[in-house]
């Protein structure tokens, strides 16, 4: 099937069009019928190789967001409170103009900025927001990977020599899968693209193999797992406690890659001391279970560990991310079929790669002397660098496809530094509660209208394809896209004249594994498949001595940090994060289709905790951290475990009396209001958002009714 060709007009033609939805990791393909110049049905497109049709409600909002109301189409500059409209050719001159003001006066550093999620689903900005960033020459750099994966990339780089060699899990062909801290059911996958994974999950029980989940919430994944809670923040002990059983029992069978590897005996004496009885009482996991738990990993045909946001963003990221690439690789489940695998990309980004090359640590964040890892410092350090002063101070800001103040440590405090800024542009299609602090916003075109490869999530796919997502909808005169806006500026910065992602998309496609040519993709609108993984160890490590290191010294370094922990008050209430189907990070909450039926930000909590605090169900329930406190409706469930209390982060919408662009149904409160900037995984500085301590109280619903109308 062929795609109708694009006509010179903004209105496409009717037909039946096919691109993937960027929306989220899954990149689904879609098939969408436009008539009469607007989407009147969007399917999952069952032809797509990776996605067979499977599409999620994010998706079927595709359309809307291309054609929201709310969404902007042209530069706007505000003036205290005013917002208006501005030529695109003035607003780029007036940036470039302010960023160079800023730097001659003060500096390099004193620019920063913040590259948000929606960077890597959109490759137009991916292939060229590295100019421009590289055009500022900051080392305030900041992104959502310290808020995110930053502990997968670390524990990468340490064992196979390169942050981006993160393997994933084989799902569709492992006999035995051990989730910890994902919810795939919700999320539908991260640094693990797999379309579908309900359908994925459901498949290995199917096939006679297991899925245990580990999450101190009973979650939606759960329904296709045996589910065991676990205390926030203590899966590292878990895991060296498997490990520590294996080894003491033989159960190590590291196959075809033994001669590969480095660190194995002193992973075994760095586990020695963690047996399944020390660390029982701490995960709250019964000794037997982790016995058993170790024995069944190592003993089936084919097993895979896998942790995400519950694991990277807590206190021992880096920790988790590492412990669980060793259990895979001692059992043997390490590059094998039904294992931890590594993809082979269509654009490999890896292509260029050199041997023993150590990005990190060459130079720290000026306040807390925070270090850098791949040329960015941790998110949770961007508000004080900004509100601190002295030499460095960030004075102008640059903010990309993020909105900081809900997703970010300390959004209040990064709200009112934002405030406090020389000058401020933000290049997004919303006016919202970060880009609401900016002089200038360049809001991009966006979905259904741009050309878009997915450069980033083919190398976390269970299968290799290639999908090129042409645009639907043209792009009218007076909008712009990403690397138009990153171009111009660059351009402006520089003197030096820019080129378009397509030539540099070309470039990669080329060189990489399967030399497509980009009319290669054009003519498969579904996407071409070149099959499942397969094993590519020792030839893909990175590392200096073309080992696997099983005990990289900064990680065993670590350990101590971990040791304290068996020691350490439990809290009360330890607060957790919990993602949903229906919403997408701190976006998207103004469709109305994502957002219909009740306020979900409410705070979930166990009923014997509800009862010791006083609390029904619906009650307004005060949460308190040591950096803030919010207030939303308290749920019941048992399906926390007691002693853990849950809120989704992203909302906290219409925080201010500032004009919005962007209206939710449901405004929510901001989970990262109560996220502590202090508290890091401290070997990688990644937010510890998960496993915060605070407290519970009710708030009688009058008096906050009062205290509301007063306001
Ligand atoms: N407490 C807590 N905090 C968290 C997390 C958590 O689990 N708990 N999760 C963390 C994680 S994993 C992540 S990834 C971050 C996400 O946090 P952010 O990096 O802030 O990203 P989003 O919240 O997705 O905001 C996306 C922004 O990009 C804009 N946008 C959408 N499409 C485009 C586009 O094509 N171009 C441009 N220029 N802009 C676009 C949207 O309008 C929106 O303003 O949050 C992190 N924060
Ligand atoms: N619908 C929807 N899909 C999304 C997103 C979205 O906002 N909405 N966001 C996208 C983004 S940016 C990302 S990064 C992915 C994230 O994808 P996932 O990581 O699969 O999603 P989360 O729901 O954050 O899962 C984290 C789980 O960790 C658990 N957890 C918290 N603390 C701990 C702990 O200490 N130990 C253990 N074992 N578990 C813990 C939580 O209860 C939760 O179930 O999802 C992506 N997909
Ligand atoms: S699962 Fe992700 S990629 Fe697939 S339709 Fe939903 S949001 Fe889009
Ligand atoms: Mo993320």
């Amino acid at each position: 099937m062929t795609q109708p060709a694009l006509p010179a007009t903004n209105i496409p033609e009717d037909g039946t069009y096919y691109r993937a939805c960027n929306l989220c990791e899954a990149i689904c393909g879609l098939e969408l019928t436009v008539k009469g110049g607007v989407v009147t049905d969007v399917r999952g497109d069952p032809a797509d190789p990776l996605s067979h049709g499977h599409i999620c409600p994010k998706g079927t909002a595709m359309p809307d967001l291309h054609r929201d109301p709310d969404r902007l189409k042209r530069p706007l500059r505000r003036q205290g409170d005013t917002w208006t409209e501005m030529e695109w050719d003035e607003a780029l001159d007036h940036v470039a103009t302010e960023l160079t003001r800023v730097r001659n006066a003060h500096g390099p550093d004193s620019v920063g900025i913040y590259q948000g999620n929606p960077s890597v689903h959109n490759s137009g900005t991916l292939l060229s927001a590295g100019g421009f960033v590289k055009a500022l020459g900051t080392h305030n750099r900041f992104s959502a990977t310290s808020v995110d994966q930053l502990p997968h990339h670390r524990a990468a780089l340490e064992m196979l020599g390169h942050p981006l060699l993160m393997p994933i899990p084989d799902v569709d062909r492992t006999d035995f899968l051990l989730m910890m801290g994902a919810n795939p059911a919700a999320s539908n996958g991260s640094i693990l693209t797999a379309p579908g994974m309900r359908q994925r999950l459901k498949a290995i029980a199917a096939r006679g193999g297991r899925v245990l989940l580990i999450d101190p919430r009973r979650t939606e994944s759960a329904e296709f797992a045996e589910h065991h809670f676990i205390r926030p923040g203590t899966d590292a002990l878990l895991l060296l406690a498997l490990l520590n059983v294996i080894f003491a029992e033989g159960l190590t069978k590291p196959g075809r890659l033994e001669p590969f590897l480095g660190g194995l005996e002193a992973l075994r004496a760095a586990a020695l001391p963690y047996s399944p009885e020390r660390v029982a009482g701490t995960t709250g996991l019964d000794a037997g279970f982790i016995r058993t738990l170790a024995r069944d990993f190592a003993a089936a045909p084919s097993a895979v560990a896998y942790g995400r946001v519950g694991l990277s963003t807590q206190a021992f990221g880096g920790l988790c991310q590492w412990l669980l690439n060793a259990l895979n690789v001692v059992t043997g489940n390490f590059d094998r079929v039904g294992g931890a695998m590594l993809p082979a990309p269509a654009f490999d980004l890896l292509m260029r790669a050199k041997k023993g090359e150590r990005p990190l640590g060459r130079f720290t964040s000026r306040v807390r002397g925070l270090p850098e890892f791949d040329g960015e410092l941790p998110s949770a350090a961007m508000a004080e660098e900004m509100d601190t002063p002295g030499d460095g101070q960030i004075r102008a800001f640059v903010c990309v496809a993020g909105n900081p103040v809900l997703s970010t440590p300390g959004g209040e405090r990064l709200d009112a530094a934002l405030g406090g800024l020389d000058f401020m542009v933000a290049v997004d299609p919303y006016l919202n509660e970060t880009t609401r602090h900016a002089h200038i916003i360049l809001p991009p075109a966006t979905g259904l209208e741009t050309e878009h490869y997915d450069v980033i999530f083919h190398h976390f796919a269970v299968r290799n394809t290639a999908r090129l997502n042409r645009p639907i909808f043209p792009i009218t005169e007076d909008q712009r896209f990403d690397w138009q806006i990153f171009e111009g500026l660059r351009e402006r910065l520089t003197g030096k004249k820019g080129s378009d992602p397509a030539a540099r998309l070309a470039l990669g496609l080329k060189h990489g594994p399967y030399k497509l040519t980009l009319d290669d993709l054009r003519n498969a609108p579904h996407g071409l498949d070149f099959g499942p993984m397969t094993p590519c160890l020792p030839e893909k490590l990175l590392t200096e001595d073309g080992r696997l290191n099983l005990a990289p010294e900064s990680l065993l370094a670590d350990l101590p940090r971990l040791e304290a922990l068996l020691d350490a008050p439990v809290p009360a209430f330890t607060l957790i994060g919990r993602r949903q189907l229906r919403s997408n990070n701190s976006w998207m909450h103004n469709t109305p289709r994502l957002m219909r039926g009740a306020d979900r930000c409410t705070v979930m909590l166990h009923p014997d905790d509800a009862a010791s605090v006083g609390v029904a169900s619906g009650d307004l329930l005060a949460v308190q951290s040591r950096v803030g406190r919010v207030v939303a409706p308290a749920e019941l469930t048992d399906a926390l475990m007691p002693g853990v209390v849950s809120l989704p982060h992203g909302f906290g919408h219409g925080r201010s009396g500032t004009r919005l662009e962007v209206a939710s149904a449901h405004p929510g409160v901001s989970y990262n209001d109560l996220a502590d900037p202090l508290l890091l995984d401290d070997l990688t500085g990644n937010a510890a958002v998960n496993g915060i301590p605070v407290a519970l109280e009710r708030v009688e619903q009058a008096k906050e009714e009062v205290a509301l109308s007063a306001d």
